[in-house]
């Protein structure tokens, strides 16, 4: 008799839950963060009809009290490649291209994520996904280091990498394999207070960049904020700063509209942890690290591409955010946003993904003020990107257009 497989949306889910509950036991204000959105949330549906209806009606309403995005940042090509495996055990695709360098981060990124409607709505589980492009790194010396510290670690347990291994070749998991390739994959993400590097080394890998730091000098990539999903950001934000999590003093992404758009986020600042580094001497060295951090998010409906180019260009000082237009019928009659037809009429396609330029001010904010480098002259480079990760990133583009029919 054939195993029976269990759904890539339960294991997704079932990951996500567990990822949930090991940053809310490693990071105390995520659970406060959780509390708020699911407070602030409740209000907002209250108190708006339309807006209850309307996520009643697209499925968002079930979906959105577990509804969460996480990030990591990985160091080479075959960390991308083996974690990108594991993403599609569980229905995640690498969606999107992110070029960071242009904005002083040297990395760029992905998203992976479900893509068909039917699992968005089962679990949007999320996770932006940085690979260090370790070619910025100037010192050739230095870079070669970060190379070798690298090469010598291992990011993913042996029995998470035989359980990927078999779901690949028998096409799923089972009850119990799932449950061990949860708990195994977990151990990825896990925070780890002692770095595997000296404090010199860690000391010239932070003046290369915070950034190249984080990633060199650990055993792992941890998870490094999960952002749940608010359905008003203002009011969500200023519940933030009145419970003392001091967010970033701007939001990122468009400004507030009463028909939202794209993706709207803010953060609190990263948390100034204790670490330790080992050292020739037998007895570790203390030491401090800046990493990880909370995130609220607000999410309206996708634009086309049309409707895209007016906001990069609002954004980049070349147009204005009234030129997209703050109206549902508008906005699908001149095709600037997606929109499918349901029993309610035309009903918004959420936008799924991630913003370059507010995920550079979310880095930005998050690494501290010292780190406000200009641009790296590197172009971006989608195509090393896919060469690492060994498979095309899908467009997003095309996935909406899709979903609208
Ligand atoms: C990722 C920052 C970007 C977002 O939601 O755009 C981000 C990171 O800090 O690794 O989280
Ligand atoms: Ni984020």
């Amino acid at each position: 008799m054939m195993p029976a497989f269990l759904g890539s949306d339960v294991i997704r889910t079932r990951f996500s839950n567990a990822m949930s509950d090991m940053y809310r036991a490693e990071v105390p204000q995520y659970a406060a963060l959780l509390e708020l959105v699911a407070e602030t949330n409740d209000a907002a549906l209250a108190k708006d009809a339309a807006l209850r209806g309307r996520m009643e009606r697209s499925g968002e309403r079930s979906r959105i009290d577990g509804e969460r995005h996480g990030a990591i940042r990985l160091g080479t090509a075959a960390e991308l490649r083996l974690v990108g495996r594991a993403f599609a055990v569980m229905g995640m695709r690498a969606v999107g291209y992110y070029d960071l360098a242009a904005a002083g981060v040297p990395v760029h990124s992905t998203a992976f994520r479900p893509i068909a409607d039917a699992d968005l709505a089962a679990n949007p589980f999320r996770i932006f996904t940085s690979l260090l492009r370790l070619e910025l790194i100037d010192d050739a010396r230095l870079r070669a280091e970060a190379e070798a510290i690298l090469a010598a670690r291992s990011i993913v347990t042996p029995g998470a990498i035989s359980l990927i291994e078999r779901a690949e070749r028998e096409g799923g998991l089972d009850e119990a394999d799932a449950q061990d390739f949860v708990t195994e994959l977990l151990e990825t993400f896990r925070w780890h207070s002692t770095a595997t590097v000296d404090a010199a080394t860690y000391g010239q890998l932070v003046d290369a960049h915070r950034l190249i730091a984080d990633v060199v000098s650990f055993r792992g990539p941890h998870i490094n904020h999960l952002t749940p999903r608010t359905l008003d950001i203002d009011v969500a934000q200023a519940a933030m700063a009145a419970r003392g999590m001091a967010p970033k003093e701007t939001i990122e992404g468009p400004p507030r509209r009463a028909c939202p758009i794209l993706l709207r986020q803010t953060s609190f600042k990263a948390l100034d942890e204790p670490i330790l580094f080992p050292s020739g001497y037998g007895a570790a060295v203390a030491g401090r690290h800046t990493a990880r951090f909370g995130e609220i998010e607000q999410r309206g409906v996708a634009l086309t591409r049309k409707g895209r180019a007016l906001y990069d260009a609002a954004l980049a000082g070349e147009g204005d955010f009234a030129d997209l237009p703050d109206d549902w019928d508008v906005l699908r009659e001149k095709g600037l946003a997606y929109f499918r037809r349901g029993e309610g009429g035309y009903e918004p396609i959420i936008y799924e993904d991630f913003l370059p330029v507010s995920a550079a001010g979310i880095f930005r904010s998050n690494l501290g003020r010292e780190e406000t480098r200009g641009a790296y002259g590197a172009q971006a480079n989608k195509a090393s990107f896919e060469a690492a990760l060994g498979c095309a990133l899908i467009d997003e583009f095309a996935l909406y257009d899709a979903a609208a029919g």
